[in-house]
């Protein structure tokens, strides 16, 4: 058994003597994290002491599966674009929570997963300890791009702030932490860590230059945005305004440019766009649909802005590349633009009307479009919305109007199922001041269903709309169309969801149509005492997916 811990945890001393999860702790608590998502177990007995010693300034919020802790951390961190934390298990605890590690990792998110491990002696010995996993390190180490073994309380606060400091470095991303059963209660004087410096990257004069002057001497300029674009917004709504240029978010890319500005576009209307520019800046993205899947040729000029300089090797190398943070980098551009860029009429009414047009096209989906408007009528300018991989959820990628930054969370390239109901209330849990609305078919649902009673435990008001049609309906609608309706594990047996959310004491409601959807969720928003679920039976939907997987419009 671990030694008893000699005292409590004190983070405003400077050196004491203190436990291995005491210095992580309370680094935790210097770099301003309020919140641990979290499953206890034997291996993390000692963590979850130094964590009730600080209960006051670090909660622990527990969930009912590993996933659920992942999501929740995944889930706070988008929506406030600030490091949250995880605490789980070794072995099967570690696996449980991997789905929404692996996607943190893809959507460059950062969480800080604080693992278990088995007595530190045996760890790589094969003995069949309780939840060993062969090379649990070196699996970790395959997830994401910083990891470390604690492996005595004096190295415990210095890995804890490197871990921070590797998350909001570089490419951002998730870092692990691993630590032993016996290793956690072990002290030490310890001397704590302050937050380490990030390292900016210093951005070249003639580079911004080269970027301002192709871009001022453009006749057809276009921007895209990724998910590295969320935090620059009003930089990108200034340059788009300066150059008359259309900006395309898809998923991760919603909001940067409000939807009310008539040049703020989706996919359709996007690749049309992409079709006809001359220069593009592409700022925190991989732009692996424009280059698969729409194509490129040399009268297109792409100007990239990214973390990460490995990218520009991947598909195509860019005219010209600016590496680091987008948010300095487009306020240099925008300060050297003007000397380069003519003044350009408005192109607001030929905007207005492409939007228009598209916008009858894609009455196609206009069902799915329906629910969507009542959804949006409700939800405030400043509420998340939280996609999920379903029929309403394909269409929102490129229907539902987004006003602001960080409020349309959507899985990116993982697009796994069953992320959302528990990202989403990871969301509402760290933006207690905005509402959310998490959208999931009743396939995505009954991933994390049971986190239902932690939205219970921790009166976390989210609300959940499930559209219930009975089936992996997307997965249904792929067998009929293109396997001459040979349906095979796509029909689902679900539970009355309305009575599965009052078995737990939350709201539940069912509406049949956008009309009732739109009273509902009225009623729904109103209560912020703990969760609502609203049921929404539907039927088959019209397929999305001409609007998504669209042909080449450039190259050969
Ligand atoms: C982790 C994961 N497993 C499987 C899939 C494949 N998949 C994509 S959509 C879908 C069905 C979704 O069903 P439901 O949530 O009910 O939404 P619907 O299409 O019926 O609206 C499946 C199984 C996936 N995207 N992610
Ligand atoms: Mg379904």
């Amino acid at each position: 058994m671990p030694k008893e811990r000699k005292r409590p945890a004190d983070p405003a001393a400077a050196a004491s003597t203190m436990t291995a999860a005491e210095a992580v702790v309370a680094t935790l608590i210097a770099h301003g994290l309020d919140t641990v998502y979290a499953l206890p177990g034997v291996q993390n007995d000692l963590l979850f002491e130094a964590l009730f010693q600080v209960s006051n300034r670090l909660r622990t919020v527990h969930t009912r599966h590993e996933q659920g802790a992942a999501y929740m951390a995944l889930g706070a961190a988008l929506a406030t674009g600030k490091p949250q934390a995880y605490a789980v298990v070794p072995g099967p605890g570690l696996l449980n929570s991997a789905a929404a590690l692996l996607t943190a990792y893809s959507m460059n998110a950062p969480v800080l997963a604080l693992i278990g491990q088995i007595p530190d002696a045996d760890i790589g010995r094969g003995l069949g300890h309780l939840h060993e996993i062969r090379d649990q390190s070196g699996i970790i180490k395959r997830l994401v791009d910083h990891s470390e073994l604690i492996r005595k309380p004096e190295q415990a606060a210095r890995a804890a702030a490197l871990a921070m400091r590797a998350m909001r470095s570089g490419r951002p991303g998730p870092a692990v932490l691993e630590c032993a059963i016996d290793v956690w209660g072990k002290s030490a004087p310890v001397i704590l860590q302050d937050p380490l410096p990030i390292p900016a990257k210093t951005i070249d004069n003639d580079t911004i230059r080269k970027a301002a002057k192709r871009l001022g001497a453009a006749k057809r300029p276009m921007i895209i945005c990724g998910g590295g674009a969320q935090d620059c917004s009003e930089e990108v709504t200034a340059l788009s305004a300066m150059l008359q240029a259309p900006v395309l978010g898809y998923r991760r890319g919603r909001g940067v440019l409000d939807s009310r500005d008539p040049l703020s576009v989706t996919l359709p209307l996007g690749r049309d766009l992409w079709g006809e520019a001359d220069v593009v800046l592409a700022v925190g993205t991989r732009l692996l649909i424009q280059l698969r899947q729409w194509g490129v040729d040399r009268e297109l000029a792409i100007i990239r802005i990214d973390a990460d300089p490995e990218e520009y090797g991947r598909l195509h190398r860019p005219a010209v590349a600016l590496t680091g943070d987008a948010k300095p980098i487009l306020q240099r551009l925008l300060a050297e633009l003007p000397a380069h860029n003519p003044k350009r009429p408005s192109r607001k009414a030929e905007m207005q009307e492409r939007q228009s047009a598209w916008r009858k096209r894609l009455e196609k989906i206009s069902p799915q479009i329906a629910f969507l408007d009542a959804i949006r009528s409700e939800l405030p300018e400043q509420g998340i919305f939280v996609d999920e991989v379903t029929q309403i959820g394909f269409a929102a990628r490129l229907a539902f109007p987004v006003y602001k930054p960080r409020t349309f969370l959507s899985p990116g390239y993982q697009d796994n199922l069953g992320w959302g109901f528990a990202t989403a209330l990871g969301a509402q849990h760290a933006r207690p001041d905005v509402p959310v609305v998490a959208i999931s078919g009743d396939g995505g649902f009954m991933f994390t269903a049971s986190e239902m009673a932690t939205a219970m435990r921790h009166r976390i008001p989210l609300v959940t709309i499930v559209f219930n049609d009975g089936a992996f309906g997307n997965v249904r609608r792929t067998q009929q169309e293109h396997y001459a309706n040979r349906l095979i594990g796509s029909d689902l047996a679900n539970p009355d969801f309305v009575a599965f959310a009052k078995s737990f004491g939350a709201e539940g409601v069912r509406a049949k149509s956008p009309e009732e959807l739109r009273q509902g969720l009225r009623r729904a928003l109103a209560h912020r005492d703990g969760p609502t679920l609203i049921e929404v039976p539907v039927g088959a939907m019209p397929s999305p997916w001409e609007f998504i997987q669209m042909p080449k419009v450039r190259g050969r």
